[in-house]
């Protein structure tokens, strides 16, 4: 056998270190990509179709019970998911994650604002305007989810105004976690105009080291021609 295997996916495994189970445009499991580029970490990348159904087949539950992307494979096959943890888990030893006891938890406090505050709102209106018809009855969530994802637009901002980074004093996941649905929120209909912080944020997010943007191709696994 070569040493290059294809996956189902075809994306070619050779040397890659951790599996990614993910969905390419969610922002969720960009979140995973971007961590794995600046860390310069090898990867493969396995291309799930949760439309037709693959997160909630026998395999994918036997891997992650709760049927979500993004899935991390760790080289000795065990699997860990939620985009976060999976972040945390990566950047630890690195400089992605603060050493410091308070800027580690300033780190997780702004991940959990990201999950509960900001997420639900931001990332559901951006799916449900992108991949949802027109006329799909969802649409009427959307007031809803503009006036809360506004609430968390506006607490980024303020403290942008006072901070260069999430993730304590320097760039980290904690900026990855916001970055990945605040920078195409536009998607979901939110006007960013206003958040002159947060847009001066996302040109400090874009000038780090390794970055890649959603839609870019990435260069730490190759693709199978
Ligand atoms: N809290 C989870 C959310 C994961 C999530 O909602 N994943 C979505 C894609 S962004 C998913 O797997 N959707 C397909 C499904 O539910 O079948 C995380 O941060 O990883």
């Amino acid at each position: 056998m070569s040493d290059k295997q294809s996956t189902a996916r075809g994306f070619s495994r050779t040397a890659a270190h951790y599996t990614v189970y993910g969905m390419w445009n969610s922002g969720n499991c960009y979140k995973v990509r971007l961590a794995l580029e600046q860390l310069q970490l090898s990867y493969a990348w396995v291309e799930i179709n949760s439309a037709g159904g693959e997160t909630r087949n026998p395999e994918f539950l036997a891997k992650n019970p709760n049927g979500k992307v993004p899935l991390l494979e760790l080289p000795d096959g065990k699997y860990l998911s939620e985009s976060n943890a999976i972040t945390i888990y990566l950047a630890e030893g690195g400089r992605l994650w603060p050493t410091d006891r308070w800027q580690r938890a300033q780190a997780l406090q702004w991940m959990f604002f990201e999950q509960y505050s900001h997420e639900p709102y931001i990332a559901v209106a951006r799916f449900i305007m992108k991949y949802l018809p027109a006329d799909h009855p969802r649409r009427q969530e959307l007031p809803q989810l503009h006036a809360r994802g506004y609430q968390a637009l506006g607490v980024m901002e303020k403290h942008l105004q006072q901070h260069r980074f999430f993730s304590g004093a320097a760039y980290g996941v904690a900026d990855i976690s916001l970055f990945a649905y605040t920078h195409c929120a536009e998607e979901g209909g939110f006007d960013l105009s206003a958040y002159q912080a947060v847009r001066d944020w996302f040109e400090r997010v874009r000038a780090q080291p390794g970055f890649i943007a959603l839609s870019s191709q990435a260069t730490r696994f190759q693709v199978h021609a």
